[in-house]
């Protein structure tokens, strides 16, 4: 309850703020996209994950204010990149509830024109779990965000239920392998030919495939033998502030 006057607060107070973790094209070796992930401070607690962020914003009803909140502020640091002279591709991530909410697509579209940036340079990354919620409702908010034009990941996967499924249902772009297929892939061969076949299921059904939690060059190397597109870790970088973002990009070249 206290976490939730202080979510509050933070919202009203702008405490919140969004890091950005690059993502890398492994046959150019190019950064092209990044994933914006929610960073909260608090004065007495200190560092809130953004999953305990998301969970009291689900339970207290700020979720759609923290939504608002998200979308308007990475769009808008999606501008001033552009402005800088940085044209990437940008995911954002949506929970469980946001899928639920019937306005969500309009105000999406409605965010896009307002900061002026191409729905196809905005990735919308959902979880495994996310989906399950409500399926019908969750594949409809779908469809009429993909109809906007913007693009849909999903996260974690292969440790949901139903993964093979949503590869039929939902109006996916890309996949992203769960980090914990990946971390030891190197030492567990049975780790590898799950990441193997992952890759050869995404490009059978026309998706981009990234690779999260790659920690070494080691990693990256054999992602890209097997056929991997894109990776995300610490080999390349942590999530960053905004403007170390930038500078670190100018720098990687
Ligand atoms: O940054 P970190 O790796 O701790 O993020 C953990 C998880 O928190 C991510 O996988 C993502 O699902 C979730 N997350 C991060 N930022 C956001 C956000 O802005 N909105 C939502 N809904 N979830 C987020
Ligand atoms: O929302 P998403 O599933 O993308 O978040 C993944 C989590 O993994 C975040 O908490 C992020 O901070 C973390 N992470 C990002 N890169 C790495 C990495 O290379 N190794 C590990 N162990 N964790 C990472
Ligand atoms: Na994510």
């Amino acid at each position: 309850f206290e976490l939730e006057m202080d979510l509050r607060k933070a919202l009203a107070e702008n405490e919140l703020s969004l890091w950005y973790q690059p993502q890398v094209d492994l046959r150019t070796g190019r950064i092209v996209s990044s994933e914006s992930l929610l960073r909260w401070t608090n004065g007495a607690k200190g560092y809130v994950s953004p999953g305990i962020i998301v969970s009291v914003a689900e339970k207290s009803g700020l979720i759609s204010s923290l939504s608002t909140w998200v979308v308007n502020t990475a769009l808008r640091q999606w501008s001033e990149n552009r402005a800088a002279g940085l044209d990437l591709t940008m995911s954002i991530n949506f929970s469980v509830s946001n899928l639920q909410e019937r306005e969500l697509p309009e105000f999406v579209d409605q965010a896009l024109r307002t900061w002026n940036v191409p729905a196809d340079k905005i990735v919308v990354e959902i979880t495994e779990s996310a989906v399950m919620d409500d399926y019908e409702k969750s594949i409809d908010t779908l469809k009429r965000l993909k109809e906007i034009g913007v693009k849909l990941s999903l996260d974690d996967f292969g440790t949901g239920y139903s993964s093979m499924s949503h590869l039929r249902m939902l109006p996916l772009d890309e996949i992203k392998i769960d980090l914990s297929f990946i971390k030891n892939m190197l030492q567990h061969k049975d780790d590898e030919k799950i990441v193997r076949a992952i890759i050869e299921l995404g490009h059978n059904f026309d998706l981009e495939v990234i690779a999260e939690g790659v920690e070494n060059q080691e990693t990256a190397d054999r992602l890209n033998e097997i056929g991997c597109d894109k990776i995300q870790g610490y080999l390349v970088s942590p999530a960053l502030p905004r403007d170390q973002f930038q500078t670190f990009c100018d720098e990687f070249g």
